[in-house]
């Protein structure tokens, strides 16, 4: 017998039927975020980073242009099991014109969809409201300088309409996510009037009726940025209450949120008053730090809690993190395959006797059996899925990566 099939028998000593783990993960595609390969510096050429979020460290071989982001990306998915999509920034358009983010059309994101067309990957999109001379006080759509509103509701109606490109041509819906860095680094002395501001520019940007089955678009809210402490326009709240009033989705990232608060129990809430939920998976130490998402405690709750609301296509998982003292293809690649052990984790769980042993308030033989079930032989279960799917099992995974960076990177 294999450890695998040695394994199995464990799990099924549980009811749980391993076979349908690996076939409903292998089901699930992930949103890779295009930007941890070059620390969110994209391809305009505009400076540092700006609007609150921060990249730190400087280890070398960063992608300096499209053709080395795509070769690292194609070299990141050759060492994670399953299909995927890739989450793109608006400041990664590859074009020779000299063309603003308000004028921005889906044919400046072709050569794009012709990498993702090819590897049969979706794609999904987000308009990019920072590191650009006219978000240089950290306002956008709720600037109180009509012109400069202007520009970025242009900007965000491109970006739908190149989302919609995207599902529309890939055949796989694609999610249109708005973040926006607005805040006040100290006490204002009027939070109405941003936030008025905000919500009559999502309206104009709402305002065209693009295609619901290809196109989704999601808010994403946040608590406070770097330089931006005391009042974030884009709250959670005001958000909540906007996605819920406009048939949008909020998505949530994982850092957005006090240390104390958990984006798992958020979870069924939204499934419950959503048709679907948006996520940036993260992993704030301290702050929003946006280190590499690993397998813990955290990640495996919020796991459990999509698979066990059966929410697995209901819910849209991105990753969102951009570390650069690593090696930022091993941080690619240590993020999704960490996501996909949560999920596979999460699915090796039989969660109706659970729940059945909660309804009867049994929480003693849940608390037994749930630490009972942190040691069964997951990992054997993990390798088989890696198999199944072509890719490196374990650590070998690393190999790979180092020798890409001895031949590749290192010449950068
Ligand atoms: C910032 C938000 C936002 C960005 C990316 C680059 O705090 O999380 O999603 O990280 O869009
Ligand atoms: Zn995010």
């Amino acid at each position: 017998m294999t450890r695998f099939e040695t394994a199995k028998g464990l799990y099924a000593d549980y009811d749980v039927d391993v076979e349908t783990a690996l076939t409903l993960l292998s089901g699930v595609r992930l949103s890779m975020q295009c930007w941890q390969g070059d620390d969110v510096t994209g391809f305009e050429n505009r400076g540092s980073l700006s609007g609150g979020i921060a990249a730190t460290g400087s280890y070398p071989g960063k992608a300096r242009n499209y053709a080395e982001l795509m070769a690292d990306i194609d070299k990141a998915l050759s060492l994670i099991p399953g299909k995927h999509k890739i989450s793109l920034h608006a400041s990664y358009a590859v074009t020779t014109e000299k063309v603003d983010r308000d004028a921005l059309e889906p044919r400046h994101f072709s050569a794009w969809v012709d990498f993702a067309k090819e590897r049969g990957l979706g794609l999904d999109f987000n308009p990019t409201f920072f590191s650009h001379p006219k978000a240089a006080d950290n306002l956008t759509l709720s600037h109180p300088d009509p012109s400069i509103r202007r520009f970025w509701i242009d900007h965000g109606k491109a970006s739908r309409r190149i989302a919609e490109y995207f599902g529309k041509t890939l055949k796989v819906p694609a999610l249109n996510n708005i973040w926006v860095p607005d805040g006040y680094k100290d006490i204002p002395a009027d939070r109405y009037g941003p936030r008025a501001r905000l919500k009559a520019s999502l309206d104009e940007v709402f305002s065209e009726k693009l295609d619901k089955e290809w196109l989704i678009d999601s808010l994403e809210g946040k608590v406070f940025g770097l330089g931006l402490e005391s009042c974030t326009v884009g709250s959670h709240e005001f958000y909540m209450n906007y996605a819920a009033k406009n048939g949008v989705l909020c998505l949530l990232d994982t850092g957005h949120f006090h240390c104390a608060e958990f984006v798992s129990d958020k979870v069924p809430t939204f499934l419950l008053f959503y048709d679907k939920l948006a996520l940036h998976v993260s992993r704030p130490v301290r702050w929003d730090s946006d280190h590499v998402v690993i397998f813990d405690d955290e990640l495996k709750e919020i796991a459990k809690e999509i698979v066990r609301c059966n929410a697995l296509n209901r819910v849209l998982i991105g990753l969102d993190f951009f570390d650069a003292s690593i090696n930022r293809i091993a941080a690619w690649v240590t993020g999704m395959r960490s996501m996909q052990k949560a999920l596979l984790y999460a699915l090796l769980i039989p969660y109706q006797k659970l729940a059945a042993m909660q309804e009867k308030g049994d929480f003693t033989q849940i608390m037994v059996l749930m630490e009972e079930f942190k040691f069964l032989p997951f990992a054997d279960i993990w390798d088989q899925f890696c198999l199944i799917h072509n890719a490196p099992i374990r650590d070998t995974w690393f190999d790979l990566v180092k020798e890409y960076e001895r031949t590749v990177l290192a010449g950068r």
